[in-house]
């Protein structure tokens, strides 16, 4: 049985895509180049400076080391100032009612997100309460979908990886959940998150009952 469930950040509890991309798309117009709508599915679940490298290689740009670590400060900070003016408001629907259950039931629940600005985020959210642990991209050395972040989740949750169940919208996401050796449920379309367990539209009609196997109430 599931013992502990484990959440993405961005586009499962909250969509800070449409965040990162205004600040890529500013970061690439001052380079010169343009980032289409599309391009930002690449980035979904991967780090800033992966994030950064793939940008560059649209626009065609080969920058110093140094050069890349201050674009990616600047659109940090870019960034920031978008997400400043977040409130609880934004979190994705049937959320807060999913993790109340899940928490009513014994089930521990962690988030485990690429981003160095998770705590930020789950503040303003006003949600980090409802986590029993969070692992985010200062916590853990190698990416998604390196399965680091999960397993560390799981670790600080003292709960064995197979009893673990994985929240993921991104490719590289559910990549890493499998290579942790837990069960994932992906939150999208079917036809790009071919490799979970099960994929759903959003939280609003799932229950706990897909964790512990008793019919919904
Ligand atoms: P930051 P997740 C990821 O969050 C985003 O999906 C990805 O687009 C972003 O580049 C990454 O966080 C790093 O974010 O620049 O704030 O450290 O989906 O793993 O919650
Ligand atoms: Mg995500």
């Amino acid at each position: 049985t599931m013992q502990a469930a484990i959440f993405d950040l961005d586009g499962v509890i909250v969509d800070t895509a449409k965040y990162h991309y205004l600040a890529w798309k500013r970061l690439a117009g001052e380079l010169g180049f343009d980032f289409a709508p599309e391009d930002n599915e690449r980035l979904k679940g991967v780090s800033r400076m992966r994030s950064l490298a793939i940008i560059l290689e649209i626009g065609g740009i080969r920058l110093s080391e140094a050069e890349q670590a201050e674009w990616a400060a600047r659109k940090n900070a870019w960034y920031l100032e978008y997400i400043g003016a977040m409130t609880p408001a934004e979190i994705l629907p049937g959320v807060v009612p999913f993790l109340n259950r899940l928490r009513q039931r014994g089930i521990k629940t962690a988030l485990a997100s690429a981003s160095k600005n998770a705590g930020l985020i789950l503040e303003k959210l006003g949600i980090g309460p409802l986590f029993d642990a969070v692992v985010d991209g200062n916590a853990v050395a190698k990416a998604k979908p390196d399965p680091e972040v999960f397993v560390t989740a799981a670790a600080r949750l003292g709960v064995p990886a197979g009893e673990c169940v994985v929240f993921e919208d991104a490719v590289a996401g559910i990549a890493a959940a499998r290579g942790a050796g837990m069960a994932v449920i992906g939150i999208g379309d079917p036809r790009i998150l071919t490799e979970a367990d099960l994929v759903i539209a959003d939280f609003t009609r799932l229950n706990e009952a897909l964790l512990t196997g008793e019919p919904s109430d």
